[in-house]
C-alpha cells in the first residue's frame, strides 16, 4: 500500500489518511455530522463521534494493533463465518475479513448535505482461498450523514458455485455503566444461548446485565435500542439484510481471560451486533450479491 499515493488521491478538507496506532493505515473523516475513523486493516471502524463530540463506539485500552490479530472494539467485520469455524478450530475466529488488508476504493468527506463516505474492497486471494475456497468481492461502505453512521457490507459471489456465509457487523458500544444498561426491542424474541449449548430460549422483558450474556437472537426485528450509553442518549440500531442480533457482554471472568480486554472494561461496553449467525446463514448464488447494513444514531 502506497500511503503517499492514497493521500494524493483522497486527502482533502475533512479527510485525512495516515498511520494510526501500530502503524496501521487509517482514514479519518470529519464533517458537519460528526467524525469516524476506519482502519484499512480489517476495514475496522475504530471510532464514531457525533457532531457534538459524543462517542458512540467503544475501543479497549488494551486493544492490539498488529496484523494477523483482530482489534478489540469499534466494529469488527466478521465474515465469512461468525464465531469459531464449524469444522476447523485452527481457522481464525469470526472469519478472515477483520484480519485482512482492505483496498481504499474511494472517499468523500461530505462537501454536500448528503454527508461523506469511505468505500473499501476485499477480494479473494491465495491466502483467503486457503481458508475458504470461494471467489468473492466484498465492498464495505462507511457513510456519515444526517441520519447517522451507516455501514453497508456487500457480498458478491464471483464464482461458479453458490456459497453460504454467516456474518456480523460486531459493534462495541460505549456505556456509562453496564449495571444501568438495557437493550430494548428484543422482548419476546427467541435466542440461542451461547453459554448453554445454544439452547433456544425466549427473551422476557428488556435485556439487562448482571452476568456474562452471549445470545444470538434469531428472526430478530430490524430495530433495537440501547439505554445507558456514555452520552446518556438512547442508541438506535437499525438493520437491513440481517436476520440475527447478537448481544454480548463478557462480564468478570471472561474479561479477565482476554489479554486485549481490561479486567474491569466489561462495565463500560456492550456488543449489539447486526448479524446473520447460527441458523440465519445467507446463501449467495453465482453472480448474486447480499447486503448487510446497520444505521447507528443517537436519539
Ligand atoms: O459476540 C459474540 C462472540 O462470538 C462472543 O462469543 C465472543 O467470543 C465475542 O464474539 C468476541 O469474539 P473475539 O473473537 O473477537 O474475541
Amino acid at each position: 500500500m502506497d500511503l503517499s499515493l492514497l493521500q494524493e488521491r483522497f486527502q482533502k478538507e475533512g479527510l485525512a489518511i495516515g498511520l494510526g496506532t501500530g502503524g496501521l493505515p487509517v482514514v479519518a473523516l470529519r464533517n458537519e455530522f460528526g467524525a469516524v475513523t476506519v482502519s484499512l486493516y480489517g476495514a475496522h471502524v475504530l471510532s464514531y463521534t457525533t457532531a457534538a463530540g459524543e462517542p458512540v463506539l467503544w475501543l479497549s485500552d488494551k486493544a492490539v494493533f498488529e496484523r494477523s490479530k483482530p482489534i478489540r472494539g469499534g466494529v469488527p467485520v466478521c465474515w465469512p463465518w461468525f464465531g469459531a469455524h464449524q469444522q476447523d478450530s485452527e481457522k481464525p475466529a469470526h472469519g478472515f475479513a477483520r484480519i485482512c488488508e482492505w483496498e481504499l476504493l474511494d472517499a468523500h468527506s461530505g462537501e454536500n448535505a448528503e454527508g461523506g463516505w469511505i468505500e473499501l474492497r476485499l477480494v479473494d486471494s491465495q491466502q483467503t482461498r486457503a481458508l475458504w475456497p470461494y471467489p468473492f468481492e466484498l465492498i464495505y461502505r462507511v457513510s456519515l450523514g444526517r441520519d447517522g453512521l451507516r455501514l453497508t457490507l456487500r457480498t458478491q459471489n464471483k464464482g461458479a458455485e453458490a456459497f453460504s456465509v454467516t456474518t456480523a457487523l460486531h459493534s462495541y458500544f460505549g456505556l456509562a455503566s453496564i449495571d444501568a444498561a438495557s437493550v430494548l426491542g428484543l422482548e419476546g424474541v427467541d435466542y440461542l444461548d451461547q453459554l448453554d449449548d445454544l439452547s433456544r430460549k425466549t427473551q422476557e422483558g428488556l435485556v439487562k446485565f448482571d452476568r456474562e450474556v452471549d445470545r444470538i437472537y434469531v428472526n430478530a426485528p430490524s430495530k433495537t435500542w440501547i439505554d445507558g450509553a456514555i452520552s446518556g442518549r438512547r442508541i438506535e440500531i437499525q438493520s437491513q439484510g440481517s436476520r440475527s442480533t447478537v448481544v454480548w457482554n463478557p462480564w468478570i471472568d471472561k474479561a479477565k481471560r482476554m489479554s486485549d480486554f481490561g479486567d474491569t472494561e466489561y462495565k463500560e461496553m456492550l456488543c449489539v451486533e447486526t448479524a446473520n449467525a447460527g441458523p440465519d446463514a445467507i446463501v449467495v448464488s453465482p453472480d448474486q450479491a447480499h447486503e448487510l447494513e446497520v444505521l447507528l444514531k443517537l436519539l
